[in-house]
């Protein structure tokens, strides 16, 4: 984006920061718990958005300025920095205001950005499937679009063409600044265009949620972390999957489920999803519910954690409150220690081993502590089944055949006409069983 002296309407409708040269800015309240280097996320996040940082700026205030978050002086500063770096974006590590978007633009001459919005700009670039485009769609409008004046030319076209599912739909658009009447147009069309996209979300979300209930038969474990914790790295490394794994932030933004073998022919199924971030803007919590929707309903989820991360522990509590968010804060979980292999401090991982005692120490690289890790599911799994004696008819191959795939039949014998089955099986497979084939008898628990 060509740089000008003053930010006009038209940058502002430009979300993208790919290629620019940005200048970080952070301001802190004395409450707010301060990480060593506040800015060294929002520096990721920046890189994982193609752009440049060129500088920071930090502010400690005992209140954010309502106007404009920072203060008069720190404006000027920031002014005085953009053009000694040759800034083209200012990228704020706060929420800022729609208001107070437009006074730091006017005040600094270049476009703002903040947290919020870098994030969605990362999603929307990285959204391959029809679903993920609707849902980062979805959040931006409800976001961004207070923050914008001309997208009306723009909405207009998509909303005359039925409604098209293209992200980015929100950039790249109209140049004026529009009087009240046109607001209320752009008011009335973004309105249009949310539900419809709701209603499409609400369609995708049943479908998930059969599918979701289809896979009850089997055991089902996902992988939730924060982003760039190696979840799909991890993935790859247990099932061969295939799935994307970078050194960027959000690499993955779709559910991939595979079978994970954990050897004697059992396994489970394994699903790899999107990364957490710490004050994950809600819009988009809400909006990808559905692709969460496997997280919350699995019967284990392994939290993969960065070890090496100088921020592990704030990484694990972020985690914690997204999942908090999703109602799965009290599914049975497994907390993975990864990168073992890249630790640059033995004394690091002491620390969060005497922490989290309860933890495996993995590398999905180098597979340290995998057989281990497949072994402990292996024995959850057969946790939850118990051992009973079942009577079915001979002649109902179908059951038969599902206790053979979906639990672990232990001693069969015939007898008038009916296979009378020792069996540990769990209780929503016996559920399943009961719902798909009449005439089933439960003898009696563990015959033994
Ligand atoms: N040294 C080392 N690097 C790892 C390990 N696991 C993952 N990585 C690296 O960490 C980076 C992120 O890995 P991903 O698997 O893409 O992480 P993710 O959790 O899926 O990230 P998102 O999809 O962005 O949420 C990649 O560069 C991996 O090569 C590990 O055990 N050791
Ligand atoms: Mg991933």
């Amino acid at each position: 984006m060509a740089k000008s002296s003053f930010a006009t309407q038209a940058q502002r409708d430009d979300f993208s920061v790919q290629q620019e040269r940005a200048l970080l800015v952070g301001v802190y309240t004395d409450g707010r718990k301060i990480w060593e280097d506040p800015l060294i996320e929002l520096a990721e996040l920046t890189r994982s958005a193609g752009a440049r940082v060129v500088g920071r700026v930090i502010q400690r205030r005992k209140s954010f300025d309502p106007a404009s978050c920072v203060g008069k002086g720190k404006l000027e500063e920031i002014r005085q920095r953009c053009d000694g770096y040759d800034a083209d974006v200012v990228v704020f590590d706060n929420d800022l205001s729609p208001s107070q978007i437009r006074e730091i633009e006017k005040a600094v001459g270049r476009k703002v950005l903040d947290r919020s919005e870098l994030i969605l700009d990362i999603f929307a670039s990285r959204a391959r499937t029809a679903e993920a485009r609707l849902q980062v769609e979805l959040a931006q409008l409800e976001y961004t679009a207070p923050r914008l004046r001309g997208m009306w030319t723009h909405l207009e076209r998509i909303a005359g063409a039925g409604g098209g599912t293209g992200v980015g739909a929100v950039g790249g658009i109209g140049t004026r600044g529009p009087g009240e009447r046109q607001i209320e147009i752009d008011r009335r069309l973004v309105e249009r265009r949310i539900s419809f996209l709701k209603e499409k979300l609400r369609e995708i979300d049943r479908r998930k949620l059969r599918e979701v209930k289809a896979r009850k038969r089997f055991f089902t474990i996902s992988l939730v972390g924060y982003t760039n914790a190696g979840k799909s790295t991890l993935m790859n490394a247990l099932t061969g999957a295939g799935a994307v794994a970078g050194d960027r932030l959000f690499e993955t933004l779709d559910t991939l489920t595979r079978r994970w073998e954990l050897g004697g022919g059992r396994y489970v199924l394994l699903s790899d999803t999107v990364g957490f971030i710490r004050e994950l803007p809600h819009h988009l919590v809400a909006s990808f519910r559905a692709t969460l929707e496997e997280a919350i309903h699995a019967d284990l989820l392994l939290h993969v954690v960065d070890a090496a991360s100088a921020e592990a522990e704030q990484q694990i509590a972020a985690v914690n409150d997204v999942l908090t968010a999703l109602g799965a804060a009290s599914n049975p979980t497994l907390l993975l220690l990864n990168k073992m292999d890249a630790l640059r401090d033995e004394s690091d991982a002491h620390v969060l081993r005497s922490k989290y005692p309860d933890a495996l120490a993995i590398s999905a690289v180098t597979r340290l502590g995998l057989d281990h890790l497949a072994d402990i599911v292996d024995s959850r799994m057969r946790g939850s089944q118990q051992l009973m004696r079942l009577s079915i008819p001979a002649r109902d191959g179908k059951a038969l055949n599902f206790l053979q795939r979906f639990a672990e039949i232990h001693t069969q014998e015939w007898e008038d006409g009916r296979a009378i089955v020792d069996v540990f099986i769990s209780p929503r497979v016996l559920d399943q069983l009961h719902a798909e084939c009449a005439d089933i008898r439960h003898l009696c628990d563990d015959p033994r």
